[in-house]
């Protein structure tokens, strides 16, 4: 690699169709100071982001720089976000939905339009990714890329070759969805992310039918699936599966590219021996887009700007890159990046891989409904 090639994202996320997501839960409670002040820019921004997801000096550097105190919550899920946002008065400033949730809450007018004029970075942004973004977010009005990546199978390498002779089986879904193998893991620990809005597209995907449908009885075949790995499964959560990972606590999980990674790193760290790898599964994987973008309410505009024009630095963006191991939305940050990152084929997938990536979808609210309830059954085992 070395150059930044989009175009194989393009391809993938050209094939957005109409609507898939879902509903779900947790994280940490905002720290939403200020959110009741009237006034507006009073030297604070409430930021509210994915846990694990920003290089730790990047909101201290802000705050130096602009004179300003950011409060910073974090979540784990879409759907926790989404609860917030349509609650109304959430308080942020900043938020960060994926790009299939960002486009219903557009759609229920959740957001600004952005004025692009207080960016002066925005002509960073990568013109082909723009176009593809622009499909759930037409003329790019309200969304603005943080970072992007995949969902797929992290797992301890030693504990699948202790099971299966080698990590080959890692390449395939199969290592999930075949009652047989993930049998052979259950008691290393299984953990699945807690999000119906990607997991149960990633089972559809699996058998060969459209991930994103809206047919009830072709979704009806992912929970299904779903249910049949049940048993193995012990924990359902979002973030926890990062910590364990890296101490052996878990070795096997459907997770994010990035947070798979840093559970990698953190294993080196500790210097315990446990080794972590993560693998986009051959039959394809979700990609997903994060999107800046800011609440109708949010009440402190100028901090809101200069945050998000400070992100779409280059040397900001590859730091952070660099930091939490997910590709970002600004070509001229790549040299930057390190190369074990550019290079790194899990991270930046090459075009043969990225072919078989596919984009979620904005689900209509029946839809929605039934994944949740589907989600239900499936964690309390009905
Ligand atoms: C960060 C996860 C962000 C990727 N922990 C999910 N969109």
């Amino acid at each position: 690699m070395g150059t930044w090639t989009p175009k194989w994202l393009c391809v993938a996320l050209a094939a957005v169709v109409l609507g898939a997501c879902g509903k779900k839960e947790e994280a940490a409670a905002p720290a939403a100071g200020g959110a009741t002040a009237a006034a507006t820019d009073a030297g604070t921004l409430n930021v509210y982001n994915w846990s694990d997801y920003i290089a730790e000096d990047i909101v201290p550097n802000f705050e130096r720089e602009r004179g300003a105190k950011v409060n910073y919550g974090v979540f784990d899920s879409n759907e926790v976000l989404e609860a917030k946002l349509l609650a109304g008065a959430s308080g942020f400033d900043v938020v960060v939905p994926s790009l299939q949730f960002l486009g219903r809450q557009i759609q229920a007018g959740v957001f600004q339009p952005l004025d692009k004029s207080r960016l002066k970075n925005y002509a960073g942004l990568d013109p082909e990714l723009m176009k593809r973004i622009a499909i759930q977010d037409p003329g790019n009005q309200y969304g603005i890329p943080y970072l992007w990546g995949t969902t797929g199978i992290g797992y301890n390498v030693d504990k699948v070759t202790a099971a299966f002779g080698d990590t080959a089986i890692a390449g395939s879904w199969d290592l999930v969805f075949k009652p047989e193998n993930i049998a052979k893991l259950k008691d290393c620990g299984v953990m699945l992310l807690d999000t119906p809005s990607e997991v149960l597209p990633i089972a559809l995907n699996y058998l060969g039918e459209d991930p994103n449908s809206t047919d009830p009885a072709v979704i009806q075949k992912g929970a299904d699936l779903l249910q049949s790995i049940r048993p193995y499964v012990q924990t359902f959560h979002s973030s926890q599966y990062i910590d364990a990972l890296a101490n052996g606590s878990a070795c096997l999980v459907i997770g994010w590219s990035g947070d798979v990674l840093q559970a990698r790193d953190r294993a080196v760290e500790a210097d315990n021996g446990v080794k972590v790898a993560y693998s986009i599964p051959k039959e394809g994987a979700p990609i997903f887009v994060d999107m800046l973008a800011i609440p109708k309410d949010a009440k402190n505009l100028d901090n809101a700007y200069a945050f998000i024009d400070y992100i779409l630095r280059p040397e900001v963006e590859a730091a952070n890159s660099n930091y939490v191991s997910y590709p970002n939305p600004v070509p001229a940050s790549l040299p930057l990046v390190d190369e074990a990152i550019r290079n790194d084929p899990t991270i930046y997938p090459p075009p043969e891989t990225a072919a078989k990536l596919f984009t979620l979808a904005i689900i209509p609210p029946e839809v929605d409904r039934l994944y949740t309830r589907l989600w239900t059954e499936l964690k309390t085992g009905r």
